[in-house]
């Protein structure tokens, strides 16, 4: 027991990390090309964060070494905002000097550019429908992720203080006030800002466990989403499944009763080699057996909202309300990032051969995707941050 005025011993003091700036060198097991074709890379992380941990799965899983620099809240809105003109992470610099944002766009650009088996399908049919699954988990899961983050006290009393301690570390103020103010902060932006209430916590819980239950079905089938190796749709699963679901206690608690194969598969593509992990996908022209409930909901609730989100955009609402599943999420922000990935997946829809399209939109329709995103011009977000890889 520590006696009033005597010092603490090091390893009692609260863990609160000291340097400005915290790195490692992350090293390839095998060594491919890509050692060289990308020297000096460096990627500016946040340890919870659900786009940080689905870019570090990409560059490992691809063997490219890169530095990983858990960045600070100080660093993140100076350096970060001042060199990509955003504030967020993951980011990426290369040797040149060059910054890149964005998961999406800085792994398509790897894709261009890496050696090692590819994420997207060479297969056309099959590239889109991975690319409308990426978009949807990495947009769709982000409300069920904040929520259970923020909402249940035993989640963010524990995420309040590893962002106290891991983010904030180069802010000057005492663990308790920067713990109590990111959940405050976190709470206002992601769960109420977004239209959860309590007559919309339901639904959105059901997000969550539906999808386990579409996971655990395709991976009964196949160790990876898509087949025998990773894809571009699993990298987006993981997104929210590795750092928030798996980890943070409540939905962690739920994953492992629920769903284990995902819990393995979380391990497994975290795991993953190209080196080792390099077999088929699914035969081409065709898609996984166990796809069709995903895609029904990604017609049935996804596609709308990205109408209705367009939809406010271009009448300049900054809030609007969207009715989805029997509820109402009302008064949620108006994202001009999601106009602009509606207007992605319009132009890898129109960039399909006749045949293709024709078949991709059969299929579309065949799962309740009647949307427009397939068929008119989409509302144009002009969206280009300066931080955007060169799209191709
Ligand atoms: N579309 C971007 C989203 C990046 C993003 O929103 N990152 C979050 C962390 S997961 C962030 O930096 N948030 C900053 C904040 O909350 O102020 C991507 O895929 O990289």
């Amino acid at each position: 027991m520590k006696q009033k005025g005597q010092a603490l011993a090091p390893a009692e003091r609260s863990p609160r990390l000291p340097a400005l700036l915290r790195a490692e060198r992350i090293l390839p097991v095998s060594k491919n090309r890509n050692a060289e074709c990308f020297p000096d890379l460096k990627a500016y992380v946040v340890d919870v964060s659900y786009y940080s941990g689905k870019l570090e799965a990409y560059l490992r899983y691809k063997e490219i070494p890169y530095e990983r620099i858990e960045v600070g809240a100080r660093q993140l809105t100076s350096k970060l905002g001042q060199d990509t003109g955003e504030a967020r992470v993951p980011a990426v610099e290369l040797g040149d000097g060059r910054f890149f944002t964005d998961s999406t766009p800085i792994i398509e650009w790897f894709e261009r550019h890496a050696e090692g088996p590819a994420i997207i399908s060479a297969d056309p049919y099959q590239a889109f429908f991975m690319r409308l699954l990426e978009d949807y988990a990495d947009e769709w899961l982000w409300r069920p992720a904040m929520h259970y983050r923020w909402s249940y006290r035993e989640d963010r009393t524990l995420l309040g203080s590893r962002i106290a301690n891991e983010v904030a570390f180069d802010v000057p103020l005492p663990h308790f006030v920067l713990r109590n103010f990111f959940r405050l902060r976190q709470f206002a932006i992601y769960v109420w800002g977004d239209g959860v209430r309590r007559d919309t916590r339901a639904h959105v819980e059901s997000i969550y466990l539906g999808t386990l239950d579409r996971l655990t079905d395709l991976l009964i089938d196949h160790p990876f989403l898509f087949g025998e190796r990773p894809s571009l749709a699993d990298f987006g699963f993981f997104a929210s499944m590795f750092r928030h679901f798996a980890t943070d206690p409540t939905p962690a608690r739920i994953m492992r009763k629920r769903a284990p194969l995902v819990y393995e598969w979380v391990a497994r593509l975290w795991a993953a080699r190209a080196s080792s992990a390099d077999g088929p996908f699914v035969p081409a022209g065709t898609l996984p057996n166990a796809i069709g409930p995903l895609l029904r909901d990604i017609g049935r609730d996804y596609l709308p909202y990205l109408a209705v989100n367009a939809e406010a955009y271009s009448m300049n609402a900054r809030r609007f309300d969207h009715p989805v599943g029997g509820v109402v999420y009302r008064h949620q922000r108006t994202d001009r990032y999601r106009v602009w990935c509606r207007e992605r997946l319009h132009e890898h829809f129109k960039a399909l051969p006749d045949e293709v399209q024709t078949r991709a939109e059969e299929t579309l329709r065949e799962h309740g995707c009647q949307e427009s995103v397939w068929r008119d011009e989409p509302i144009a977000s002009n969206y280009a941050p300066k931080g955007r890889p060169p799209l191709d």
